[in-house]
C-alpha cells in the first residue's frame, strides 16, 4: 500500500506487483537511474567546495561550454545505466550519436536523458535538474529513440535544489520522492502529484516577447496578467516546471525568430516532461499539436513547449491564432 515515506526501491517494487508479466527489468533499470541520482546530487551539493565550478573548456553538440558538473553527471549516468544491463542504448544531450553499451545486448528498454538541465546555474547555486525518458527497444537502432512521446515507458526528473527530488511516472499518475541524505535513501513525499486546474504563475522569458512568432501569444501573457497571475522564471527547466506541477500554471519556450522550433529538446526535454504533466491532470502542447503526439525526426530536435494547467492551456489555445 503506497504511502508516505515508504522508499523508492519498496514503491517500485509495488508497482512492479501490479504487472503479473514483469520481468524485474524496469525496475531494474529505475534503480539504476535512482543510485546515478544520489551520486550525481552528492557532487553537486559539494560543488561550491570541491572547485569543480567552471568550464571544462570543451563544448557540447549544441555549441555550449561544457562545465565539469556536466560531464560528471552525464558519465555517471552512462556508467550506472550501462552496468545495469536494463538498456539497449542511451542518448544524451552531451552525446553526438546514441551508445549502445556492451551489457545491453539483450535489454529491453533505451534511455534519452538530459544529465544536467539548467547547467548554466550551476556556478549561482539554482536549482538544476536531470530529466529522463525510457521507450521500448522495438527495432534495435537509433529508430527506437524516435517514437511519439505518449510510448513512453517512464519518465522522470530529479531536481537538485533545497532539497533534492526524483519526481516519476510509469504510467499511473506521477509520484515525487524526497531525498534522506541521512539514510541516502529517496522516500515518498508527494503521492498523486496532481497539477492544479488553475494556477497564478506564468513561467516564460519575456526577454524574448519581441522576437515571439505565435500570434497572440503576447495577448494571452497580457491576459493573464490582467487576471492577476505572477511571472516566476528561473531559466532551469526542471525547476521551472516542478513549480508548475507543484503550484499550477504555465512554463512556456515558444519558437522566435532566432530558435524556428524552441529551445528544448524533445527526446530529453519535451517529451518526459509533457509525459509528467498530462500523468498530472495538465496539458503539453507546442502551440500547434500535443508534444506526446510527436513523430520524431532527431534524436536532438528542438520544439516549442508549453506545458501546464487545464485553464491556462484551454486559454492559450483559445488565444493562440496558429490552430
Ligand atoms: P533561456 C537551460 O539552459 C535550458 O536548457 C532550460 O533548462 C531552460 O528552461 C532554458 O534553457 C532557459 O533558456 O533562453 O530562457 O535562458
Amino acid at each position: 500500500m503506497t504511502r508516505i515515506g515508504m522508499d523508492l526501491n519498496s514503491f517500485i517494487l509495488e508497482q512492479e506487483r501490479l504487472y503479473p508479466n514483469a520481468t524485474g527489468s524496469l525496475s531494474r533499470a529505475l534503480v539504476a537511474i535512482e543510485s546515478a541520482t544520489k551520486v550525481i546530487a552528492s557532487h553537486v551539493r559539494m560543488a561550491g567546495l570541491a572547485d569543480i565550478l567552471g568550464m571544462a573548456g570543451k563544448k557540447n553538440i549544441q555549441g555550449e561550454e561544457v562545465k565539469k558538473l556536466d560531464e560528471l553527471s552525464n558519465n555517471l549516468l552512462i556508467q550506472y545505466l550501462s552496468q545495469s544491463g536494463e538498456f539497449f542504448a542511451l542518448a544524451s544531450e552531451e552525446l553526438d550519436e546514441p551508445i549502445f553499451p556492451e551489457e545491453g545486448k539483450d535489454a529491453k528498454y533505451v534511455i534519452a536523458f538530459d544529465p544536467l538541465d539548467g547547467s548554466s546555474n550551476i556556478d549561482v547555486n539554482i536549482s538544476i535538474g536531470t530529466i529522463f525518458s525510457i521507450h521500448r527497444r522495438v527495432n534495435s537502432d537509433v529508430s527506437d529513440f524516435l517514437q511519439e512521446g505518449y510510448k513512453q515507458v517512464a519518465a522522470g526528473y530529479v531536481i537538485y535544489g533545497s532539497s533534492t527530488m526524483l519526481v516519476l511516472s510509469t504510467g499511473n499518475g506521477v509520484n515525487g520522492f524526497t531525498l534522506d541524505p541521512a539514510v541516502g535513501m529517496y522516500l515518498l513525499s508527494h503521492p498523486n502529484m496532481k497539477i492544479p486546474e488553475k494556477g497564478k504563475i506564468y513561467s516564460i522569458n519575456e526577454s524574448n516577447d519581441k522576437k515571439w512568432i505565435d500570434a497572440g501569444l503576447k495577448e494571452y501573457i497580457e491576459s493573464l496578467k490582467d487576471e492577476g497571475y505572477t511571472s516566476r522564471y528561473i531559466g532551469s527547466m526542471v525547476a521551472d516546471v516542478h513549480r508548475t506541477l507543484i503550484k499550477g500554471g504555465i512554463f512556456a519556450y515558444p519558437a522566435d525568430v532566432k530558435n524556428k522550433n524552441g529551445k528544448l529538446r524533445l527526446l530529453y526535454e519535451a517529451s518526459p516532461m509533457a509525459f509528467l504533466t498530462v500523468q498530472a491532470g495538465g496539458m503539453a502542447t507546442t502551440g500547434k499539436e500535443d508534444i506526446l503526439n510527436i513523430k520524431p525526426t532527431d534524436i536532438h530536435q528542438r520544439v516549442p513547449v508549453f506545458l501546464g494547467g487545464k485553464y491556462e492551456m484551454e486559454k492559450l489555445k483559445s488565444m493562440l491564432k496558429n490552430g
